[in-house]
């Protein structure tokens, strides 16, 4: 008789971070529910999450090692083992040749913490360099450096709770019912008890179609919407002053500043009825609770940083923050994207929110891993579009990527392209064999996926799930922490890297306590996350899992503050002076406007039914049947004024390359405007990938790429 078993772990896919219950039979998964039982989802899954696992087998897996002998040759299988030795000894010698920087690492929002702790704790304490760099450098990077800047460090102050008890959703550049579907159910949920949904976004999307009022915004525009919200919530008098006194700093030059931003004039920079603008500030004004929300729309934006900023603003000025049913909430997008953040794995980050940056920091860590004073470096790169540039140069001799496909999703890829054929040494560490990077790769090393390892995931509310390991992985795969630690060990690093267990891993995690930020996981220890998802900050002892509100002055994981006068203030955010800080952020246009010659607006993103590259979800007949192909999305407009109908080909040029990809005829987007998904690329045919044509000129703070926007023509192909 067949047994079955139940293993809980987590939804693979979006940021919301969905607790699953996999039912495993003979080594297979048999089916996914979601659990009832976790804080997030109650239950519920989304297409995405119900089939999470039907790609782990029968899907094109890569079983074993491969090394290709010579560019362009077809790769050969290798023993993992020997592979491993491999990897390591021509990591080894471009080390000893060429010193640390010749090396770098590209890793991913989607690996446990356990691997994304590891790779960095590789690179930056034991290879000695600041290479590192991951996809969330195009995703989160903007919301973090401005949750750094307004509040001192990052993460949301507040959590999915908040979204129970508001009487308002100011969601801005994020398509909620696509990408975060589950969330938006909750959303939704509140919707209906009567809350009210604003939704900001130049293409009216599903989430656009639930708005109690849609603000069709010209794209880029944003902060000059923000900033005349701000405007005339001061106008009305529904700012908290009390709150502004006694918790924030900056705000005397706010007023003056704001007045550069009346309705009349924001209305015609956006686009949106100045009626509208002036209802929207006035329901936030009278709102008790009110949070916003928003994800790649502000963030991919060479404003990025300033967006976060302009929130933030809004929050501290209404006093709606830290506080139930309130606050600035960035959506995270990948399952594990907090966790990387957490971990440092973006440019100068280090384990527990610290930064090589900050000299307190540096000897912190150097201290936990081991390493004499002075051996982390304080030279930082900028960003994954530069890192990619020096491969190109010639001054990074070798890179390492692991769990993400950046050949496709890197804008402007020409230049990833280009990098790593320059590139001496190619590594790729994936669950799939056939990727579009893999094709690159000199060395090509088998992952296993979430569910054929132990380890922990954090999602967009700073909750732990842990993930359970329900099945063995196919072949010579090994979880990624695992190849990352005995790499290193061949390296020479054996004296810091012999792991028995991912629980080994995480104990050393749990040390990077950070009282400064309230960063605490020691109380979530595996043995209790095995029972339940946890939320930091946990301090040990803590009898609770759930903990809403960040920033709270009782000294449990956050040095307590004491006024000159012996009394203690309520909140202390996690700046210099406890206070949060107005930041006074301009309208600018975006980078690349339109002319003559490329007069229309290309912007990308998702379809709910499918994930980023399709190495997962394209496997999935369901899936597949509910959004089965690309397309661009073009106005009827714009599509009768250059002759282009419903499924005629259309080829999409910028400065930099082009794309050609069916044409859907829809009001969803403005005219002027263009809109295509980024999933299908080369494994699905030629001119697919749109990110031949997307531009990378980033955020002068958060080296965040302008992924929103860039002006193309559009043609009709003959
Ligand atoms: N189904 C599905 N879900 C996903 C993913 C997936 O691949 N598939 N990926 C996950 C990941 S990693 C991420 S980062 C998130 C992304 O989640 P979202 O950010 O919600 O998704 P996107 O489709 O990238 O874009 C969001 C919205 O930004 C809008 N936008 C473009 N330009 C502007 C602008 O100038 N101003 C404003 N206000 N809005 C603008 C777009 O029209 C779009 O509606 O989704 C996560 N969830
Ligand atoms: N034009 C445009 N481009 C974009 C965006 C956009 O909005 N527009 N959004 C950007 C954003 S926000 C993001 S997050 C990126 C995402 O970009 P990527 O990270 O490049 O996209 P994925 O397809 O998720 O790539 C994940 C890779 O890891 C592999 N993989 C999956 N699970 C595992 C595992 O457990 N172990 C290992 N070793 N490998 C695994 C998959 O097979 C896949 O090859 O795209 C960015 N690019
Ligand atoms: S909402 Fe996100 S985490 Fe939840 S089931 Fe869907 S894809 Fe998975
Ligand atoms: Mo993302």
């Amino acid at each position: 008789m067949m047994t079955t078993h139940k293993v809980k772990s987590v939804c693979p896919y979006c940021g919301v971070g969905c607790g699953i219950v996999l039912e495993v039979s003979e080594n297979r998964v048999l089916k996914v529910t979601g659990d009832k039982e976790h804080p997030t989802n109650f239950g519920r899954l989304c297409t995405k999450g119900i089939t999470c696992a039907q790609a782990i087998a029968e899907s094109g897996r890569m079983e074993h090692a491969y090394i290709r002998s010579a560019r362009g040759v077809e790769p050969r299988p290798f023993g993992i083992d020997e592979a491993i030795r491999e990897t390591a000894k021509r990591l080894r010698a471009i080390l000893d040749e060429h010193g640390p920087d010749a090396i770098s690492f590209y890793v991913s929002g989607q690996m446990s913490l356990e691997a994304q702790y590891l790779i960095n704790k590789l690179a930056k304490g034991f290879v000695r360099t600041n290479n590192i760099e991951s996809n969330s450098r195009l995703c989160m990077a903007s919301a973090g450096s401005g949750y750094k800047l307004s509040l001192g460090a990052d993460g949301p102050p507040g959590s999915y709770q908040d979204m129970d008890r508001t009487n308002l959703f100011f969601v801005i550049g994020a398509n909620m019912a696509d990408c975060h579907p589950i969330l938006f159910q909750r959303v939704l949920d509140r919707v209906k008890a009567g809350a009210k949904l604003i939704v900001v976004d130049p293409r009216r999307n599903a989430t656009a179609d639930k708005a109690s009022l849609f603000m069709q915004i010209k794209p880029g525009t944003d902060l000059a919407l923000l900033n005349g919200l701000l405007h005339l919530l001061v106008k009305n008098g529904h700012t908290d002053p009390a709150f502004i006194a006694e918790f924030t700093s900056g705000w005397e030059v706010m007023p003056s500043f704001l007045e550069d931003y009346p309705p009349d004039q924001v209305s015609e920079i956006t686009g949106i009825p100045e009626a509208d603008i002036r209802q929207v500030a006035q329901w936030i004004g009278e709102s008790h609770e009110w949070m916003s929300c928003w994800t790649m729309g502000l963030n991919q934006s060479t404003h990025g940083t300033w967006h976060t900023n302009a929130i933030c603003n809004l929050h501290l000025a209404t006093g709606a923050i830290c506080r139930p049913g309130s606050g600035p909430f960035s959506l995270t997008g990948q399952p594990n994207a907090m966790g990387g953040r957490e971990m440092g794995y973006i440019g100068p980050g280090l384990p527990g929110q610290r930064s090589v940056l900050v000299e307190a920091d540096r000897h912190f860590i150097e201290d936990m891993w081991s390493i004499p004073r002075g051996s982390l470096r304080t030279e930082v790169g900028t960003g994954t579009i530069s890192m990619f540039q020096s491969m190109q140069a010639g001054e990074i001799k070798a890179c390492w990527i692991i769990c993400t496909n950046p050949v496709t999703t890197v804008p402007n890829r020409k230049n990833v392209i280009a990098g790593l054929q320059a590139a001496e040494l190619v590594i790729t560490q994936d669950a799939f064999l056939e990727t579009e990077t893999n094709r690159y790769a000199d060395i090509m090393l088998p992952g296993a996926l979430w569910s054929e390892a132990e380890g922990v995931m954090i999602n967009s509310e700073r909750n732990l799930t842990f993930m359970q390991k329900a099945v063995n992985p196919p072949g010579e795969a090994m979880p990624d922490w695992q190849i990352i630690a005995r790499v290193a060990c061949e390296m020479g690093f054996a004296a810091s890297f012999t792991y028995s267990t991912s629980a080994d891993v995480y104990l050393e995690i749990q040390k990077a306590w950070n009282p400064k930020t309230g960063y605490d996981i020691r109380g979530a220890s595996y043995e209790r996350l095995r029972e339940t998802s946890i939320q930091w900050p946990c301090a040990p002892d803590s009898e609770d899992d759930r903990n809403p509100i960040r920033y709270l002055n009782n000294g449990i994981s956050q040095n307590r503050k004491e006024n000159a006068d012996g009394t203690h203030p309520r909140l202390v955010f996690a700046t210099e002076s406890g206070k949060g800080i107005f930041l006074a952020r301009p309208f600018l246009p975006p980078s690349e406007m339109p002319n003559s010659e490329y007069s229309f607006v290309l912007n990308t993103g998702r379809l709910q039914h499918q994930w980023h590259t399709l190495t997962k979800t394209g496997k999935i007949a369901m899936l597949n049947k509910l959004n089965p192909g690309p397309f661009i999305e073009i106005h009827p407009e714009d599509a009768l004024m250059i002759g282009i109908r419903e499924k005629d080909l259309v080829e999409v040029r910028s400065r930099r390359g082009h794309a050609v990809l069916p044409a859907v005829i829809s009001e969803r987007v403005r005219q002027g405007n263009c809109f295509a998904p980024f999933h299908w690329n080369d494994l699905y045919g030629e001119n697919l990938a749109i990110n031949e044509v997307t531009h990378d000129a980033v955020d002068p703070i958060s080296f965040q790429p302008e992924l929103k926007f860039c002006a193309v023509s559009l043609a009709r192909c003959t």
